[in-house]
């Protein structure tokens, strides 16, 4: 970004409105205001944080009476010179006292690119910048009340308390490397997993809270899964109350998924039948698996669905498996076809169902509605978007491999190397490191003028 350009436009909604605002941004803002403003004295003599009455001037004539507001460098909204010049708020008042300040030296301002020089500045980081544009599409008032607090930077400092501890770890483990070979411990290793599990649990909750908040917007989400002929495809339309998915006694009747909303006691639980899974540790095998792991990965819920008349176990090593693969999921194992089963082998605690002939479903769906309820209840006052979301999973891995390191009694320089990646990972977070593809990323998402 060429920061030596000054840049102006429109700040307040286009349409009709009692006042427009005009932002102009950079270091001749004062000067190409200047050239159209005709009042007691020039805008160049004011002094900051002052308001100017005065007419706006073009080719000789009067567009409009106005007022300029002057914010000197470093101390305005983008840490530049800012003018903003409000007119009345008519679109031929706005747009010709824009055409002029273009005409005049400054340049259209891209979307976002206050917010970003103001970020460039150090007016503000990253997290309070993508607040400013989540603030301004707010449509909720909940949102709007956590975006705000981020603006404020009270969330920033969390997050930078949260690396500072980080760093400490990272300080006290490589002073001891520094001292490796006079066997000095300054600090046992069992402490600093102790410290480390503690700001594992501070991510995990932002985490939990983000998942909290999709959930609100997009729904709990449930997969069917399963070995062949289960009944995925039987409970599935018995829980929709109608005949959405194709049913047979033949293996492998479903081979692409369906989805489908289901609303329990106003909860929008988003629910997936997929298709059979064939009894070999090798998933890969079969076909639609990759399907089958794309919508692992989104669910909230795993639902394994296990045909209790040919055996109570027979899913048992499925359950094992997912359950070390998405350890972070619900995973339940749900016995079907209790219609015909005759043992009495099954455990207590174990959901136990007929799909075809729709018996103790509410026993299933109530359980899905307390955990979809319990999931949404996570959320707390902070709000996190993907990109901070996709950095804290970064993160959080990295502490996990660190703790696992400590439990393989690793060499210190191991847990170090992952704690000091973390610590990078939340410089990226907070902006202290960015690329220009993030910035880009970032501030064309907001709208022109701001
Ligand atoms: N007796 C009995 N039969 C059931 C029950 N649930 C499903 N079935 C039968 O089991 C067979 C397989 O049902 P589907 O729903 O197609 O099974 P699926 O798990 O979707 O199978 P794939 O799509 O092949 O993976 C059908 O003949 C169903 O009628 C049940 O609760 N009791
Ligand atoms: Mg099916």
């Amino acid at each position: 970004m060429n920061m030596s350009k000054t840049i102006a436009a429109l700040a307040t909604p286009p349409g009709s409105s009692g006042i427009a605002v005009i932002r102009i941004s950079g270091p001749e803002a004062v000067n190409i205001a200047d050239v159209h403003f005709a009042g007691r004295k020039s805008l160049a003599e004011a002094a900051s944080h002052t308001i100017h009455y005065g007419k706006f001037i073009a080719n000789g004539a009067i567009v409009d009476t106005i007022t300029a507001s002057i914010f000197l460098a470093p101390n305005s909204y983008t840490g530049e010179n800012v003018v903003e010049i409000s007119s009345h708020g008519s679109i031929v008042v706005y747009e010709e006292i824009l055409r002029n300040l273009l005409s005049s030296g400054a340049s259209m301002a891209k979307p976002g690119e206050f917010t970003e020089r103001a970020f460039l500045n150090g007016k503000m980081d990253l997290i309070q910048a993508e607040a400013v544009a989540d603030l301004i599409s707010s449509v909720s008032i909940f949102s709007e009340h956590a975006s705000a607090r981020q603006v404020s930077g009270e969330f920033t400092s969390r997050i930078k308390e949260f690396k500072q501890r980080l760093i400490d770890i990272a300080s006290l483990l490589e002073l001891e490397l520094d001292f490796a070979e006079e066997d000095l411990e300054f600090i046992s290793q069992q402490k600093i997993k102790q410290d480390i599990e503690l700001n594992y649990d501070f991510i995990q909750s932002l985490i939990d809270s983000y998942q909290a908040s999709q959930i609100t917007r997009s729904g709990y989400y449930v997969a069917l899964v399963g070995f062949p002929n289960t009944g995925k495809s039987t409970l599935f339309n018995s829980l929709l109350k109608r005949e959405r998915a194709i049913v047979s006694h033949i293996p492998g009747t479903t081979r692409d998924y369906l989805e489908e909303f289901l609303y329990l006691n106003g909860i929008p639980v988003k629910l997936f039948d997929t298709a059979g899974l064939r009894d070999s540790d090798d998933i890969i095998e079969i076909e639609g698996i990759k399907l089958v792991n794309s919508i692992l990965n989104q669910a909230n819920m795993i639902c394994i669905l296990n045909d209790a008349s040919v055996s109570e176990n027979l899913s048992n090593n499925l359950y094992n498996k997912l359950s070390k693969e998405y350890s972070s999921k619900k995973i339940i194992i749900v016995q079907n076809k209790m219609d015909l089963y005759t043992g009495n082998d099954l455990p207590e605690d174990q959901i136990k169902i007929s799909a075809k002939f729709g018996n103790d479903l509410t026993s299933l769906t109530a359980f899905i509605e307390s955990e979809a309820r319990k999931s949404t209840e996570r959320i707390n006052d902070i709000l996190l978007n993907q990109r901070q979301y996709l950095i804290l999973q970064d993160v959080k891995s990295l502490l996990m491999n660190s703790i696992s390191s400590i439990d393989d009694e690793m060499d210190n320089s191991f847990i170090a190397f992952d704690i000091r990646n973390a610590i990078r990972k939340l410089g990226e977070f907070t902006g202290e490191i960015y690329s220009e593809d993030i910035l880009n990323n970032i501030f064309t998402k907001f709208c022109i003028g701001k």
